[in-house]
């Protein structure tokens, strides 16, 4: 049996399924960016107030910017937007449900002129977004709008030609204002500090270059929240499509997987209303600022610090390295001694437990999470996740070497593209040909990799960090076990 609408009554005493009347639903948020986390987290939140009866108008209409979206479009279309979420357990329990908040689908690349009437409707109060650290468009060290890239350079000739997240934005900002309508709400759902500042931030640069009076409007009205989204969500694998259809007699062609532990916090600044979702759990509060920070200088730092050692020693997934005692102790000692320093303290958060807990989901073995998953993209993440708590140390004489460690690591992973057992990396990442052409003149030139002044800035010009860093690196180039160097730090 599929998976759809047609066949939901079918499923409905096998499995958890949406109870409410999809059909007559309103999607009042339009989200940029479907993948796994965003059907795990965003689109879960809204399934259970619509469980509630809480949502009618607060459905989702999922929109793919890019080509690589065509994936996702057509499964969600032949399943009419539905779709399992498979929640793993560290002590091997599961449940799963069927998810109803994702009503439409749009495909940009196929139908724009579509994606800007959505977006410009009256009925959509909220635009919400997930396309990554890298999809935000800045130049990772100053933190700039990048004006050079192509598909931005069209986009601000041709207002009616959008490609990339800003022109769609400011194509239906431009027509809802024309309208009389009020703007959207721009919500960030990315792992970035200040997301919705950043956001905000791009936008405006953007629009100013290509209509002033209409930057001026967004400036005044629109929203942009800040907030901390946090949910473990790894890559759909084949053997979880096999589990469902063996389990529950029908076929899921993209389930998500997820771990039981979620959390959003969202400043409560909504320029067209929100959905009510403090009635299942998320957290609105007035600064975002010190959730954001701790998640992701200990979670996420901590997934890539585990990530790119655990991948260079050989270790295929996250709770692989858990269970590495030297690997363990590594991610430890720099949540310990490198970041915790820098947070201070949190009302209400209690650190070490927040640290434990870290170490418990890192360690769940049913999630599986795939080292290359977390290392993909490694040059959009770094410079968001680890590098300013390394120049924030570097600023007030606190320990680097962990940091650093990880950078040297990040240098030798890019460079060799083997592991210590000699099998290849999967390495995922838009900048890959640069840092390995980087990567490569590091036996001629010990600093090479770290003068790539678009990820470091100018760290390198820090003697401090330079001389650990070079250190570091010819040992590691020396020996290249890593391993055994991560046990004696
Ligand atoms: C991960 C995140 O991509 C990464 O490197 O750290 O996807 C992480 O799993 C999520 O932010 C958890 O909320």
């Amino acid at each position: 049996m599929e998976l759809n609408q047609k066949n939901l009554d079918n499923l409905s005493n096998r499995i958890s399924c949406p109870e409410y009347d999809r059909k007559s639903l309103t999607t009042g948020i339009v989200h940029i960016g479907v993948g796994g986390f965003h059907r795990s987290h965003q689109a879960y939140y809204i399934h259970r107030l619509l469980q509630k009866n809480g949502a009618d108008n607060w459905a989702i209409c999922g929109v793919g910017l890019r080509e690589g979206d065509r994936n996702m479009y057509n499964v969600l279309k032949e399943q009419d937007g539905l779709y399992t979420l498979v929640t793993q357990h560290p002590n091997g329990n599961i449940e799963n449900e069927i998810i109803g908040s994702i009503t439409e689908f749009l495909l940009a690349v196929d139908e724009p002129q579509a994606v800007i009437d959505k977006l410009a409707s009256e009925t959509t109060k909220i635009v919400s977004l997930t396309i990554t650290e890298g999809g935000y468009n800045f130049n990772p060290s100053t933190g700039n709008f990048d004006f050079e890239n192509a598909d931005i350079q069209h986009e601000l000739r041709n207002p009616n030609e959008p490609k990339t997240v800003y022109g769609y934005l400011t194509a239906a900002l431009r027509k809802r204002r024309k309208a009389g309508l009020p703007p959207f709400t721009i919500m960030s759902c990315d792992n970035i500090q200040h997301n919705g500042n950043v956001a905000r931030k791009m936008v405006l640069d953007f629009v100013k270059k290509q209509d002033s009076n209409l930057a001026n409007w967004i400036e005044n009205e629109v929203s942009f929240p800040n907030s901390m989204v946090d949910r473990i969500t790894p890559v759909t694998n084949k053997e979880i499509m096999e589990y469902l259809k063996d389990e529950y007699g029908f076929k899921d062609q993209w389930p998500v997987v997820c771990e039981p532990f979620i959390q959003w916090v969202i400043e409560d600044n909504f320029s067209n209303g929100r959905p009510q979702l403090e009635n299942v759990g998320v957290q609105f509060v007035p600064d975002v600022t010190p959730y954001e920070k701790m998640k992701i200088r200990l979670l996420n730092a901590g997934h890539s610090v585990l990530g790119i050692t655990g991948a260079v020693h050989g270790h295929t997934t996250i709770d692989a390295c858990m269970r590495d005692e030297v690997f363990a102790k590594f991610m430890r000692g720099f949540m310990d001694k490198e970041v915790t320093p820098i947070l201070g303290s949190i009302e209400g958060i209690d650190m070490e437990e927040y640290k434990d807990n870290l170490e418990i989901r890192f360690g769940n073995p049913n999630i599986k999470d795939s080292v290359s998953r977390i290392c993909s993209e490694s040059s959009a993440k770094l410079p968001k996740f680890l590098i300013p708590t390394l120049l924030e140390n570097l600023e007030k004489g606190g320990s680097i070497k962990y940091a650093t460690f990880l950078l040297a690591a990040w240098c030798f992973y890019s460079d060799k593209r083997l592991n210590n057992k000699g099998e290849p990396l999967e390495i995922i990442d838009e900048q890959r040909n640069e840092l390995h052409q980087a990567a490569k003149e590091t036996e001629n030139n010990w600093t090479a990799f770290i003068e790539q002044s678009r990820i470091f800035g100018d760290l390198i010009h820090n003697e401090r960090f330079k001389n650990e860093y070079t250190s570091i690196i010819q040992i590691l180039y020396e020996k290249s076990n890593i391993r055994h160097l991560m046990s004696v730090i």
